[in-house]
């Protein structure tokens, strides 16, 4: 038996990797319900942001996204936790825009 398949090339270097992240660095993304305003970012930013190996957390407002840039594995019970102790919720899907707020941005 003999294939004919040719040599193929190797894997392109993909274009779109972040140039800030740390070497070692991976990102993981998590939806969190009933952030609503600046302020709820900011919890949430501040209380994920404590965990150990939490290199960056980018928070996207729209989706309720939760982007985090690590420097080792850290665990979804973790990142619940702090989003839990910030008075959010780390949900599957992201939430339907709308829903509960902390109070302060009325
Ligand atoms: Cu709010």
């Amino acid at each position: 038996m003999s294939t004919s398949t040719p040599a193929s090339p190797p894997a392109p270097t993909p274009s779109t990797a972040p140039s800030t992240a740390p070497v070692g660095a991976s990102t993981s993304v998590y939806a969190v319900a009933g952030m609503t305003c600046g302020s709820c970012v900011s919890s949430v930013t501040a209380r994920v942001g404590a965990l150990a190996g939490v290199e960056e957390v980018s928070v996207d407002l729209a989706t309720g996204a939760v982007t985090l840039t690590t420097t080792r594995a850290v665990s979804a019970d973790e990142v619940g936790a702090a989003v839990a102790a910030a008075g959010y919720e780390v949900v599957s899907t992201p939430p339907a825009a709308g829903s509960s707020c902390c109070g302060t941005c009325g």
